[in-house]
């Protein structure tokens, strides 16, 4: 049975896209708006797997991990959830003083967080989702609840570069499923992972459900911030990530290339700065191509020690930009892929006196 869906997989991947979306182990192409609708019905008639035990890892249990001695457990309480969302709100390019006539509003998902015990709501959903802060030694408790009444179905949290066990790694894996793997529309479910050292840097999470690609190309995506322990928080720190809302998901007729989920300047993030501020941008790839990132009247060292101002990145790889600011003006950033660019990925940085 695993066999023929896998050759299902390879046959539709060859003949119809280079890009496929799995929805609870069925292959789609993911090249129209009817193909992400079949990829949805598929996703919603998912129910948790029957566990399917084939190695004897598939049957051990792991137990729950703990702060490491000076260490803490930060809480977070984080929701999926459906949003109207419009990646262009000012209908304007303010770079090139254009109007965008396009239909721009669809429904995204999105993370949205809470104060403690799901009591009240911290702010809308967002894109990315809410960024999760912790410390080396500490652990990152999240206490997930998805509420995608909308498109009812399955999602999930999968970190980057934390430690965690089969249970906390978030993704469905068909009948190997473990339990954050799986979380239902109504469901709530609690994730630990260990901030070990080596964990300090700048790291994706996103939802690895069974409609997991479609998911993160609707905006199911956020950061996680780890410092070393009493590291300095820069003055000015920006998480930025770059990628299309694409006519797939949108039902636009073009694509929309974003930062955070907006398209054109004056809708992505305008950064401001001071001179002599530790400033540190981190930018990272939320969809499947690559991009860079570039900032006008700027260059960095990279962690290889030389001087960059346009660095590369493939999808779900983090660079950071970071200098003590000394150039006063009005500067853009944008992604150098000149059609990523030309079709919103850029921005302002406007540092001060
Ligand atoms: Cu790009």
């Amino acid at each position: 049975m695993r066999d023929i869906q896998r050759r299902q997989f390879i046959a539709d991947g060859a003949s119809a896209a280079l890009l496929c979306a799995l929805a609870g182990g069925h292959a789609f192409p993911f090249k129209t708006a009817s193909d992400v609708k079949r990829a949805d019905a598929a996703a919603r008639k998912v129910k948790r797997p029957k566990a399917v035990p084939k190695d004897p890892v598939d049957t051990m249990s792991f137990p729950t991990p703990q702060p490491q001695p000076g260490g803490v457990a930060r809480e977070y309480w984080i929701q999926a959830r459906p949003a109207r969302w419009d990646p262009v709100p000012t209908g304007r390019d303010e770079w090139m003083n254009m109007h965008i006539p396009r239909r721009r509003k669809f429904m995204a998902l999105a993370y949205q967080q809470y104060t403690s015990g799901f009591a009240e709501p911290i702010g809308g959903p967002s894109i990315p989702g809410p960024i999760l802060e912790a410390e080396v030694g500490d652990t990152l408790v999240v206490h997930f609840r998805n509420d995608d009444h909308h498109f009812g179905q399955a999602h999930t949290m999968h970190p980057h570069g934390v430690r965690y066990t089969p249970d906390y790694d978030g993704s469905y894996l068909s009948s190997f499923t473990r339990a954050g793997g799986f979380i239902a529309p109504g469901e709530e479910f609690t994730y630990t992972w260990e901030c070990l050292p080596g964990s300090a840097g700048v790291w994706p999470y996103h939802d690895h459900g069974p409609n997991g690609t479609i998911s993160v190309a609707r905006g199911m995506f956020g950061a996680l911030i780890i410092r070393d322990k009493g590291a300095k928080k820069p003055d000015v720190e920006q998480v930025l990530v770059l990628h299309a809302l694409t006519p797939q998901v949108t039902e636009a007729d073009a694509v929309f290339q974003c930062f955070n989920g907006r398209a054109f300047a004056g809708n992505t993030p305008t950064v401001r700065s001071r001179v002599g501020q530790d400033v540190a941008f981190h930018a990272y790839g939320g969809d499947g191509m690559f991009h860079t990132f570039h900032v006008h009247g700027h260059r960095w060292l990279n962690d290889a020690g030389a001087h960059v101002d346009n660095p590369s990145f493939g999808p779900h790889e983090v660079v950071t930009a970071r200098w003590t600011e000394d150039n006063v003006g009005r500067w853009l950033y944008h992604c150098h892929v000149f059609s990523h660019q030309d079709a919103g990925m850029a921005g302002w940085y406007l540092v001060e006196p």
